[in-house]
């Protein structure tokens, strides 16, 4: 199944490695066909070269949109070498096989990126590219295609094992990446005309994905997974450099996501803040003077579940928040940045891993979320929604205080990131009782309210820090028994998004109780 390489041709618009690359296939005495800027290039590199339009007798015309167009390069990639029908037509019509096909397409996704203009995108889709990619993909029994520069060195190995030649496997392996590259392409493309659209009708949608990591195995051992980027350098888990500690799991990248966009949405400007999440859910969210204070009220809302947890700071680590986190066991340290110090700390701890981003994601961006449910996929728009000060409408007899309203809203952005049904409550800007995932509005509320008796007993504490907290819940209170749980507990304030047919029976409740609650209007559910 050995292959040999006597022609290729070369057409890349990335051209990293493109000198290298054509030096080393001419030292192995391969023939060079290359388009326009690709053969200039090789051209002033001193290395001989054959242009396309020499081999299809047009010149490259219409601003390069037809440069490959043609059955002379088509042919000789599409060409079964063993069919004695195709050897003849190749013979009639002057076509030569091309063993070799090295292409990279117009940036498309980088013009869009940068926010060019319509018709400056449309000129930038690339479509002799991508046909002479899929028409040699297509061939792979005998035709090689690379479509990355990081194939460049292998290939090289390869005909250097196969002495000039390469193998079945190999070529199969080029074939596959390349259909996945052109279906990105297309993705891409796709997806940029869909923003581009006036109307907002249902529309077809591709998805794609790079594959960043092959995964050891899913949520359970017996479940195979990777995990894709999509090419966005937003910050985050899939851009973060990892500094230290063993390779990340499925269920390490996805609480390490949830743990650095919660945090995501506590700004530097507003002081230190610190996260930790276990099972995606927070087991401690808290602001601080300090990095490390943040870190240490965070870890006193619940130290049973903060042990193995993930742990997400706003700012960069520092040697004193490094410290106290190497106390207990933690899987994952994220934050925008760690010093020399804090990285020194660390480093005595093996297994600990420490990943760094560049800044905090912005929370308030638009952008999808999906998920698979079977026979199809669910799509939605991220919940980017946010609330400030004057949203907040005052229900209740009873007025929040300017440090109440504070905490009320430190609460609401934790609830955002709880699965539902949430119940959050905050004191001093720190969560001390965390209900996450309920079936039952009330059940949070009591698990919340327990965890944080709990957590007094460990601590010492005559009352539990519920007493005189604000109490956030992530959807409507249907009746006032949830709310009035939170009260039983020493809620004072309420923060909810209002709504429900019994609105007025909650508010009656809460004014009876001598509470100040206010809506939001919106909600935040997360299933
Ligand atoms: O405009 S095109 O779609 N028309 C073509 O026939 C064609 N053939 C190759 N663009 C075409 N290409 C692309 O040109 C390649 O995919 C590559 O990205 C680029 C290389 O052009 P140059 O060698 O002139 O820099």
């Amino acid at each position: 199944d050995l292959s040999p390489v006597a022609r290729a041709l070369i057409s890349v618009s990335d051209k990293t490695g493109l000198i290298d690359l054509a030096k080393a296939l001419s030292a192995r005495g391969v023939e060079l066909l290359s388009t326009g800027g690709s053969a200039k290039a090789i051209r002033e590199a001193g290395l001989k070269v054959r242009d396309v339009s020499d081999v299809t007798e047009f010149p490259e015309m219409m601003d390069g949109r037809v440069k490959t167009l043609h059955p002379r390069v088509h042919g000789g990639l599409l060409a079964l070498r063993d069919n004695p029908a195709h050897v003849e037509a190749m013979k009639a019509h002057g076509i030569t096989g091309i063993d070799l096909l090295v292409v990279n397409l117009y940036p498309f996704e980088e013009t869009v990126a940068k926010g060019a203009d319509y018709d400056t995108c449309i000129e930038n889709i690339d479509i002799g590219g991508p046909a002479m990619i899929r028409a040699a993909a297509k061939n792979h029994a005998f035709v090689n295609v690379v479509t990355d520069v990081a194939d460049y060195e292998a290939l090289l190995a390869e005909l250097d094992a196969n002495d000039g030649a390469t193998s079945y496997a190999f070529r199969q392996k080029l074939a596959q990446v390349a259909y996945a590259r052109t279906g990105a392409y297309d993705a891409a493309v796709s997806t940029w005309m869909a923003g581009a659209l006036s109307d907002d009708a249902p529309r077809r949608r591709v998805f794609s994905g790079e594959i960043a990591q092959t995964l050891r195995y899913g949520e359970n051992p017996h479940q195979k997974a990777a995990f894709y980027r999509d090419g966005s350098d937003r910050p985050g888990v899939a851009t973060a450099v990892q500094h230290q500690g063993k390779e990340l799991s499925y269920n390490n990248i996805n609480d390490t996501d949830a743990a650095f966009e919660l945090v995501s949405e506590f700004l530097p400007a507003d002081g230190p803040a610190c996260a930790i999440i276990k099972h995606a859910n927070p087991c401690g969210v808290a602001k601080g003077a300090t990095l490390l204070e943040a870190y240490q009220k965070a870890f006193d809302c619940d130290r049973t579940s903060a042990f193995g947890g993930i742990v997400a700071l706003n700012m960069p680590l520092d040697a004193a928040t490094a410290e106290a986190i190497t106390e207990i066991f933690t899987e994952v340290v994220i934050a925008p940045g760690a010093d020399d110090a804090a990285k020194e700390i660390f480093a005595k701890k093996k297994n600990l891993r420490l990943l760094t981003t560049d800044g905090l994601a912005d929370t308030s961006e638009p952008g999808l979320a999906y998920r698979q449910v079977s026979g199809g996929m669910l799509v939605q728009d991220k919940d980017n929604g946010t609330i400030t000060l004057d949203d907040l409408k005052v229900v209740t007899k009873k007025q929040p205080s300017e440090a109440e309203l504070l905490d009320l809203l430190f609460a609401w952005k934790v609830a955002k990131h709880v699965k539902s049904n949430a119940i959050v409550y905050v004191k001093d800007g720190a969560t001390v009782g965390v209900g996450a995932g309920q079936m039952s509005r009330v059940d949070s509320a009591l698990i919340a309210a327990k965890k944080a008796e709990r957590m007094a007993e460990a601590l010492g504490l005559d009352t539990p820090l519920t007493q005189g907290s604000a109490v956030a819940s992530d959807a409507f209170f249907p009746f006032p028994d949830g709310l009035m749980e939170a009260a039983a507990a020493g809620a004072t304030t309420v923060i909810q998004p209002g709504g429900s047919m019994r609105d007025n029976e909650v508010i009656a409740a809460a004014d009876e109780a001598g509470l100040a609650m206010v809506f939001t209007g919106m909600r935040h559910f997360r299933h």
